[in-house]
C-alpha cells in the first residue's frame, strides 16, 4: 500500500525514547533517611482565579452551623477543597501535550475533498490535486495517502493526520472498492493493540487510528449511488462516518433540502448509521443535541481556499459571474454548521467514540478468535497518542 507520511515539526510529537526506561540503581540503605513528621496541611485557599462554576451554590463553610458532612448520604464539603481546578490542570496537561486527530476522507476524484479539509483548517493541510496529466490523476486502484501537520491556536497544539483514499469510486468497476480503506482502518487498530498488549509499553501509544471518515456524496440531486451505500454500510461497523453534500453550491435551495430529505431517507432504509450515532448518545441532553445535528445532516458544504473582501471584510468564498458564495455564510451553505460540530463541540467525542466503541469492538473480537496475541514486534513508529 502506497502509505506516505510526512511530517512537519516533528520533534514535538518524537517520543525521546523508544528502549526500555532505565532505573537508578538501588540506594545505599543507610541513605535513607525517615520522613520528617510534617505539620498537617491546612486546607489551600481558593485561588483568586478560579470561579466556581454557576448555578452551583457555595459549599458551606467550616463552622457555619450546616450540620457537616454526611448528612443524608451525600458529603458536604466544608470550605473550599479545590475539586474544580481539575479542568484547569487537563487545560495545563492538554497545552503541554497536545493531541492527535486523524480525518480521512471518502470520495470521488473532484468532488472537492481537499479544498474542503483546507477551508476547516484554514491552512493547507491537504494536498490540492493541480496540474496533472488523467493517468496521473487516477490511480488505478485505491491509494491510501496520510499526511501529517501541527496546527497550533491559542496555545494548544494539535497534530492533525489527513488521509486520502485517491482512486476511491474513480473505476469502471467499482466493486468492493471499499475493501483497501477497511483494511487500512483494521490495521490502525491492530498497531494500537500490539502496542497496548506489549509488556514494556511505551507511555503514550502511538495513534494513528481513524477518528473521523468524511464522506463526500457526489451534489446529483438524484439519491446515493450504490458505492456510495455499500461504502457507508461496511464501513460504519467500524469508523464514525460523516456524510456530506459536497459542492453545495451547484444545487438551489430547494434541490438542497429535497436531496438531504432522501439521503437521510435512504440512509435509514439501507440501516445505516452516522455519527453521531444514536445508541451512543449519553443522556437527554446528549441525544437534544444530536438529535438536532442529525435532522439538520447530511451537511451540504462548499470548500474554498481563496479570500474576497466581501463588506470591508475578508471572507472564504467563490467567486461566480453572479456573486461570491460566502463559505462561512449559513445562508450560503452549511460549512460553518459542519466545522462547528466536528472541530467545537464533537472532536473530543469522535476520539472517544473511536477509542471506546470501534477500537473496543475490534480488540475483544481479535483477542476472541486468536485466544490471545502473538508475540510484538516492535514498531519503529515514534508518534505518541494522547488518548
Ligand atoms: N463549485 C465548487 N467547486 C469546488 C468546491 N470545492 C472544490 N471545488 C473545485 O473542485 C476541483 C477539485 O477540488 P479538489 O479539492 O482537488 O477535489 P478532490 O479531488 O476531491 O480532492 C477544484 O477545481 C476546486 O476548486 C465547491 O465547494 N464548489
Ligand atoms: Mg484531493
Amino acid at each position: 500500500m502506497g502509505s506516505q507520511t510526512l511530517m512537519l515539526l516533528l520533534p514535538l510529537w518524537t517520543s525521546p525514547s523508544t528502549s526500555v526506561p532505565v532505573f537508578p540503581s538501588a540506594p545505599d540503605m543507610s541513605e535513607i533517611v525517615p520522613p520528617e513528621v510534617r505539620p498537617k496541611p491546612v486546607v489551600p485557599a481558593k485561588p483568586s482565579h478560579v470561579v466556581p462554576p454557576t448555578g452551583i451554590p457555595p459549599a458551606p463553610l467550616q463552622g457555619s452551623g450546616s450540620g457537616g458532612q454526611g448528612s443524608g448520604g451525600g458529603s458536604t464539603l466544608l470550605g473550599y477543597v479545590g475539586i474544580d481546578t481539575i479542568i484547569e490542570q487537563m487545560r495545563k496537561k492538554t497545552m503541554k501535550t497536545g493531541f492527535d486527530f486523524n480525518l480521512m476522507v471518502v470520495g470521488q476524484s473532484g468532488l472537492g475533498k481537499s479544498t474542503l479539509v483546507n477551508t476547516l483548517f484554514k491552512s493547507q493541510v491537504s494536498r490540492r490535486s493541480s496540474g496533472w496529466s488523467r493517468d496521473e490523476k487516477i490511480p488505478k486502484t485505491v491509494e491510501i495517502k496520510s499526511v501529517s501537520h501541527v496546527i497550533e491556536e491559542g496555545g494548544v497544539k494539535m497534530k492533525l493526520t489527513v488521509i486520502d483514499t485517491p482512486g476511491f469510486g474513480d473505476q469502471i468497476n467499482n466493486e468492493n472498492c471499499w475493501e483497501p480503506i477497511s483494511k487500512y482502518i483494521n490495521e490502525q487498530y491492530e498497531k494500537f493493540l500490539k502496542e497496548e498488549v506489549n509488556i514494556a509499553r511505551k507511555k503514550r501509544i502511538p495513534d494513528t487510528r481513524v477518528h473521523c471518515c468524511l464522506y463526500f456524496i457526489s451534489p446529483t440531486g438524484h439519491s446515493l449511488r450504490q458505492l456510495d451505500i455499500e461504502f457507508m454500510k461496511h464501513l460504519s461497523r467500524t469508523v464514525n462516518i460523516i456524510p456530506v453534500i459536497a459542492k453545495a453550491d451547484t444545487l438551489t435551495p430547494e434541490e438542497k433540502t429535497e436531496f438531504k430529505q432522501r439521503v437521510r431517507k435512504e440512509l435509514e432504509v439501507c440501516g445505516i448509521e452516522f455519527y453521531p450515532q444514536k445508541e451512543f448518545d449519553e443522556d437527554q441532553e446528549d441525544k437534544a443535541d444530536n438529535d438536532k445535528i442529525r435532522e439538520a445532516m447530511p451537511f451540504a458544504v462548499v470548500g474554498s481556499d481563496k479570500e474576497y473582501q466581501v463588506n470591508c471584510k475578508r471572507v472564504l468564498g467563490r467567486k461566480t459571474a453572479w456573486g461570491i458564495v460566502e463559505v462561512e455564510n449559513p445562508n450560503h451553505c452549511e460549512f460553518s454548521q459542519l466545522r462547528d460540530f466536528l472541530i467545537r463541540s464533537h472532536l473530543q467525542d469522535l476520539k472517544e467514540v473511536t477509542h471506546n466503541i470501534y477500537y473496543e469492538m475490534y480488540r475483544a473480537k481479535r483477542l476472541n478468535d486468536n485466544g490471545g496475541l502473538h508475540p510484538i514486534s516492535t514498531s519503529n513508529s515514534t508518534q505518541e497518542s494522547n488518548l
